[in-house]
């Protein structure tokens, strides 16, 4: 669907996705929606694109779900909220976690209810010091969802995932990573920088073994160490036929950077 309710500029071998409806703080209706699940199966398919950023354009990261899509009182009598879950948030959580290329988010500012969680969805979380996560749904008498109850029980446990869920207070983004909920806390004239630094650096890397190494650690946290140990084994049995492994052990063994082109 064309729209411009998503922007995707193409940098030399990553991308930046850039949510754009800056007067509602990013927050999503359809056409975001669709802009950006279209933007991300781009990226997966391009192999010239070899990382992804993901950022809010102008003063906030994301604010969730655009509420006056989903005003009870336009919406009948049984809303099904469950319906824009299944819809909507639950195939891009999906999504983001699936894309074989490393997914950085920098959160530009306040990142609130299905905002948040979208964000923690990502591979690696920047945030400027000026942005704030907000479990918000306890305000409008939701639960977290996006996979909100799921990233802050694993990242941070319960007693925090149930305070932060409960009282929707704003977590500021140095706690957040103090916490370990995020990578890091920039300032926020740092934060494009940081991210593009960092894209950059993997847009010359060895995406494959990338995309293997995301999908052992997302299943470290389901898995028991032998099945983990048994995935390891088979995800390095297929690194170890890459190209790219092959690079890197002769750059080595010459003392010479490797040239990766990801596979
Ligand atoms: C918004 C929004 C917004 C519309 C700011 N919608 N306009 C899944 C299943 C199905 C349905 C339900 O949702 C979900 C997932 C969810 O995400 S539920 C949680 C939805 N999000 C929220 O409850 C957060 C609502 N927003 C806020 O609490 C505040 O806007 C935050 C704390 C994010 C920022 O506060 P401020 O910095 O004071 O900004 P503001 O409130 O003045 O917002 C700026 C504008 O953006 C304002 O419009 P206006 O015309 O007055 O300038 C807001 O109405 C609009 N906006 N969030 N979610």
């Amino acid at each position: 669907m064309a729209s411009d309710a998503v922007l995707h500029t193409r940098r030399d071998g990553f991308s930046v996705l850039t949510l754009n409806r800056p007067e509602r703080l990013n927050a999503f209706n359809e056409a975001q929606h669709l802009s950006l699940r279209a933007a991300l199966s781009e990226c997966a398919a391009d192999d010239a694109c070899r990382a992804v950023i993901l950022t809010g354009a102008g003063r906030g990261f994301c604010a969730g779900q655009d509420l006056s899509d989903r005003d009870p009182t336009l919406m009948g009598e049984n809303p099904d909220l469950g319906r824009t879950l299944e819809v909507y948030y639950n195939p891009l959580i999906r999504q983001l976690r699936s894309i074989p290329k490393p997914v950085i988010c920098a959160v530009n500012g306040v990142a609130a209810g299905a905002g948040a969680n979208i964000a923690l969805g990502c591979d690696i979380v920047i945030a400027s010091r000026q942005a704030s996560f907000i479990q918000a749904f306890a305000r409008i008498a939701l639960i977290p969802d996006a996979g909100g109850t799921y990233w802050l029980t694993r990242h941070l446990g319960e007693a925090r995932a149930k305070a932060l869920a409960l009282t929707a207070e704003p977590l500021p983004a140095d706690k957040a990573a103090e916490w370990g909920l995020i990578w890091k806390a920039v300032e926020a004239a740092d934060l494009m920088p940081e991210a593009e630094r960092l894209a950059a650096h993997f847009a010359n890397g060895p995406t494959h073994a990338y995309a293997l190494t995301k999908q052992a650690i997302q299943a470290a946290s389901v898995n028991a160490l032998d099945d983990q140990l048994d995935l390891e084994r088979e995800l390095q049995r297929e690194a170890g036929t890459s190209n790219d492994y092959k690079e890197g052990v002769a750059a080595f063994l010459q003392k010479r950077p490797a040239v990766f082109r990801g596979k």
